[in-house]
């Protein structure tokens, strides 16, 4: 299994700038790149990574997605005065040249190839280029938007031609929309190209009619060109969360790509002057995350926009960071998605729901929400506007500076100094890269009687005892963030869950639990009635009834043996009800002959790790012992294989977790991905 992460940069990127006067892009500096990359070091990250050089890109990369016109005329920029440079670029939108700008925009394609080579050639799992010009809104013979060459797009040609690879998937979470990456792929069903950005009803640069939820791809390309329109500004964590959850991930596992490339640009984080969103930085931890089991981990990011300076050099840390491995940071308060998100959420749904398995049962909308909307935006903006030069925008400068946002830097994310222990029967030899655990210390008698009062039913009365000490010990020690993860086989696993748990919530240091059972068995709910533990049990039971406000019983016709089923309950219902609770300890449980897929349990086990600072605790019953070394490997962080382009759920499942996800919406809001009746639904307030 490949290893590591890559960091391609170069300072030679830094060396083109503005040379004349020109409002809309007086914010793409050199400095963005070098106080990205001096975070890097400074935080210790960069040399965590494996460096890989830059290259110059070939006129033969370049022509994989630019015209043979086009090229010859970059290439002529170099030698051009000052004067026909700003002649040149007048042609194009919010763009500018410099003399060096064509070698740069060579190295910003090279560095994107030689990461796509290192990810391939699996030189290295994942990675990521600095890269300076971006690439998205460049088109097959124009500059725009800051944007030389295709950086993204010519890597997806790329990888294709070179490395006979399928599926790329391609997660532009920049702020603005990436329409020359669209206009690429639009006719292309071998690039899924998801992109969300700030549209405010066709208002907002490039101001496209295009741009919008019903540009869905075209012919062979229909359904693989996937548009989020935020049409109000202030999106913040949940609002990107919830297009994860309800928009992104199911297409995406249903697509099942070989690689993944992101349009890195954070833009789309808090304090930039364009994006003017709220997310903060460390939401970039999680997004990453959320990808890193997709494509057996094959993940390439590229930076594209991202102007404060200070917000972006934090973004591309929680990105790389995350990229090495390092426990994401909780994101707190996540008050669920704003009605404008999911307005525009409920919207690429029901476009694309013709297309993609897991919409099959997303709400039609509603025939007075099509139309009006646009009208409006069409009267005060006719289609067809390229661009401008600006002039709306500006607004901020003629006011004066803008209101300075400001936010709490990230918290670190230390690694505990043990990453995953497992406590297996009969002294057998740990996976690799574990440690076996053994307690370091006799029970105090206080636990002992507890557990001798509550657990000592069965003959084997003192062997399950001691057994039990053992994990009681196990939790406490990830409690203290000195263990990771923990792996237990057990010969009870329902026993085992109610230590640990029962355990868990006594301590103070555990206030929530999230509680994640697959497959049929009793598992005791009682301790899920005052909120500290939640308990999501995915099962073949039909007759399972919820116990409590915190009881999640999911019925699945064929349990969790039907991949698809189980995968959209882990996507959309487990995810972001385990998001809004936000756990500090996630158990994970594996009840005997739960029928689950081998690797749709690797998955789960993976996405997971992004709550509680990466803490889990796996119980598995002894009969399901083929598991341990693979789970092992995923609480270690390798990706978990991919699952092969997922079918059609059940019908009938659709509609039962459709039914679960409505009533669960109204004490979840990250659960809501549809704007039901209109406004009366209580979506978290109008805060923008
Ligand atoms: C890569 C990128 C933004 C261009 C904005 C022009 N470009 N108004 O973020
Ligand atoms: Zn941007």
């Amino acid at each position: 299994m490949a290893m590591g992460t890559a960091l391609v940069y170069d300072e030679e990127m830094t060396k083109y700038k503005l040379l004349w006067v020109d409002p809309a892009c007086k914010i793409e500096v050199p400095e963005r790149l070098t106080v990205s990359h001096e975070a890097l070091v400074l935080s210790g990250l960069a040399e965590r990574c494996v460096s890989i050089p830059v290259r110059e890109a070939t006129d033969g990369d370049i022509l994989l997605v630019h015209s043979e016109e086009y090229l010859e005329a970059v290439k002529k920029t170099p030698s051009l005065s000052l004067e026909d440079l700003m002649t040149f670029t007048q042609q194009y939108g919010d763009v500018y040249f410099h003399p060096n700008i064509y070698h740069c925009a060579k190295l910003a394609v090279g560095a994107t190839l030689q990461l796509v080579d290192s990810v391939m050639m699996e030189k290295v799992k994942n990675g990521m280029a600095l890269v300076r010009p971006p690439g998205h809104h460049s088109q097959r013979s124009a500059a725009n938007g800051f944007c030389v060459f295709n950086n993204v797009a010519i890597a997806a040609c790329y990888a294709k031609k070179n490395y006979g690879v399928k599926r790329v998937l391609i997660v532009d979470w920049d702020v603005h929309h990436g329409q020359g990456v669209q206009y690429q792929f639009e006719d292309d069903p071998s690039v899924l190209y998801f992109s969300w950005h700030r549209y405010e009803h066709q208002s907002y640069w490039p101001k496209l009619r295009e741009s919008d939820y019903d540009s869905v791809g075209k012919d062979k390309g229909a359904g693989f060109n996937i548009n989020v329109p935020w049409n109000k500004v202030g999106m913040d964590n949940s609002d990107y969360l919830a297009a994860f959850f309800h928009v992104l991930l199911p297409v995406a596992y249903e697509f099942c790509p070989d690689l993944v490339l992101v349009c890195a640009g954070f833009d789309s984080a808090i304090g930039d002057p364009e994006g003017h969103m709220c997310a903060t930085p460390d939401i970039f931890a999680h997004l990453t995350h959320l990808l890193m089991n997709l494509a057996g981990g094959k993940l390439c990011a590229v930076l594209e926009g991202g102007y404060n300076l200070t917000s972006l050099a934090q973004s591309v840390c929680q990105t790389v960071q995350t990229l090495l491995g390092d426990p994401c940071p909780p994101p707190k308060e996540l008050p669920g998605p704003c009605k404008s998100a999911v307005e525009s959420i409920h919207c690429v749904r029901s476009a694309h729901k013709q297309y993609w398995c897991c919409f099959s049962h997303a709400a039609d909308l509603p025939v007075s929400e099509r139309s009006t909307k646009r009208c409006k935006a069409e009267e005060k903006q006719p289609t067809g506007v390229e661009h401008t030069g600006g002039g709306v925008q500006e607004e901020d400068e003629v006011k004066g500076e803008e209101l300075e946002v400001v936010w709490p830097e990230p918290p670190l994310r230390p690694a505990p100094p043990a990453h995953t222990v497992v406590v297996l029967p009969g002294g057998e030899a740990p996976p690799d890269g574990c440690k076996p655990f053994t307690s370091q210390h006799t029970p105090s008698p206080v636990i002992l009687n507890r557990l001798r009062e509550s657990f000592s039913e069965g003959s084997d009365g003192e062997d399950t005892l001691t057994a039990l000490c053992v994990l009681i010990d196990l939790v406490e020690e990830m409690e203290r963030n000195k263990i990771r993860n923990g792996l237990a086989l057990v010969d009870s696993v329902s026993t085992a869950m109610r230590c640990a748990v029962q355990h868990a919530v006594t301590t103070s240091l555990t206030n929530r639990v999230l509680l994640v059972c697959v497959g049929d068995g009793v598992v005791p709910a009682h301790f899920t009635h005052d909120g500290k533990a939640i308990l999501v049990q995915i099962s073949a039971k039909e007759s399972e009834v919820q116990k409590s406000k915190y009881h999640f019983p999911v019925y699945l016709k064929k349990g969790c043996s039907d991949v698809a089923g189980f995968m959209q309950t882990v996507l959309s219902i487990l995810l972001p009800l385990a998001y809004e609770y936000n756990p500090s300890l996630v158990l994970l449980a594996l009840m005997p002959h739960s029928g689950v897929f081998h690797d749709a349990w690797l998955q789960l086990t993976g996405l997971l790790q992004s709550l509680a600072h990466g803490h889990t605790l796996v119980l598995m019953q002894e009969s399901e012992k083929v598991f341990v070394n693979s789970t092992a490997s995923a609480l270690q962080g390798n990706p978990a294989p991919s699952l092969g382009p997922l079918g059609a759920p059940l019908p009938e499942d659709m509609v039962s977790l459709e039914r679960l996800r409505q009533r669960m919406q109204q004490d979840w809001k990250l659960l809501q991905n549809t704007d039901g009746d209109m406004g009366t639904k209580s979506t978290s307030d109008e805060h923008r």
